[in-house]
């Protein structure tokens, strides 16, 4: 029978996940809501509500630990998830947690902790970049050796713009943080030392806040990433990646979809955001989770990954100020995980 899912969180995000999982998504169902604003979830449940009533539950607690719910795709801000996964776990509710996992490194080692003392692993933190097919594609291409080992990767990733309130930690936490797990990923390797650099930033952004930024990780394995990271790049949505290995190098993200040419120009048209860029990989990470979920297992980026980019980023925030290498401080992963 169906997966019946609860939805923390209905902004953006959270409001694409319900319309996916109500209009994509075979064998789940959406029963229930939750948002401190509850004129935008009452609105969200009625619309949805033809194929199924779609409860709205305004504790996110009460909704996590409801009997009818059986699991959670948490897209609350970064700062409520380490609470309310931790009721997830409580409840033993198997939960697919946009990032940040949590906001800090200390708070996210400590959740990884909690579900490993379950012995179930219920957490899938929403790294959706490893489900876009052409992001999966790469993957394949390396892991083949086609190309020899990997020694770099060029990133760029640009916002058409965000709100004054998106700070220049944030742009390391909520928006880096999608590199720092492609480049661990990749590159197959835990990252030891993060730099940020920033340039004199646009003047589309209020005072004191650092976009672009510009980073390089130093991998444990000794292979090297860089990232540009613009979040008020004003024309479009672009995420580009080029890695170069010792016989050769792989693009993805040129976008290259319909090209005109016209009025001297050639070329295609640029999403405005990541919810048009990554629609097929936001289709494939929710149909593979309810699947897995099913199954009782979860497929794909897991609590320690969340953990070990909360450590990076923590680092990223801290080299960000000085401008100066940090090293990341990673718990040893044998120690905790056993
Ligand atoms: C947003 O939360 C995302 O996850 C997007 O992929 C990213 O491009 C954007 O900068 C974030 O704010």
């Amino acid at each position: 029978s169906d997966l019946r899912i609860g939805i923390v969180g209905v902004g953006a995000m959270g409001a694409d996940h319900a319309e996916r999982i109500v209009r994509h998504i075979s064998g789940a169902r959406l029963v229930a809501v939750s948002d401190p604003d509850t004129a935008r979830a009452e609105e969200l449940a009625t619309r949805l509500s033809a194929a199924g009533p779609v409860q709205v539950v305004a504790d996110p607690l009460a909704l996590i630990g409801a009997r009818d719910v059986d699991a959670v795709i948490l897209a609350s801000p970064g700062f409520a998830h380490a609470d309310q996964l931790f009721a997830c776990l409580e409840h033993g509710k198997p939960v697919l947690c946009e990032k940040p996992l949590t906001m800090d490194a200390a708070s996210s080692l400590q959740v990884v902790e909690a579900e490993h003392k379950l012995g179930k692993q219920l957490i899938q933190v929403g790294f959706m970049r490893r489900f876009d097919p052409e992001y999966a594609a790469l993957k394949e291409l390396l892991d083949s050796g086609e190309l020899g080992r990997p020694l770099l990767l060029h990133n760029v990733h640009r916002n058409k713009a965000n709100g004054p309130g998106f700070r220049s930690e944030m742009i390391v936490r909520d928006s880096m943080v999608h590199e720092v797990d492609v480049a661990r990923w990749l590159l197959d390797s835990e990252i030891s030392t993060i730099t940020v650099h920033a340039p004199k930033p646009t003047s589309a952004v209020p005072e004191g806040v650092l976009d672009p930024q510009f980073a390089v990780f130093e991998m444990a394995n000794g292979s090297m990433a860089d990232v540009e990271v613009f979040v008020n790049f004003q024309v479009g949505y672009e995420v580009r990646c080029e890695a170069v290995a010792e016989r050769g190098s792989a693009t993805i993200g040129l976008g290259s979809g319909v090209l005109t040419r016209a009025a001297g120009h050639w070329g295609g048209a640029m999403p405005a955001d990541f919810r048009i860029r990554f629609d097929r990989a936001y289709d494939i990470e929710v149909q593979r989770w309810v699947e897995a979920v099913g199954r009782g297992e979860i497929d794909g980026p897991s609590a320690w990954d969340g953990y070990a980019a909360a450590a990076v980023c923590e680092a990223g925030v801290a080299s960000l100020s000085t401008g100066r290498p940090v090293t990341v401080d990673l718990a040893d992963r044998q120690a905790v995980l056993g």
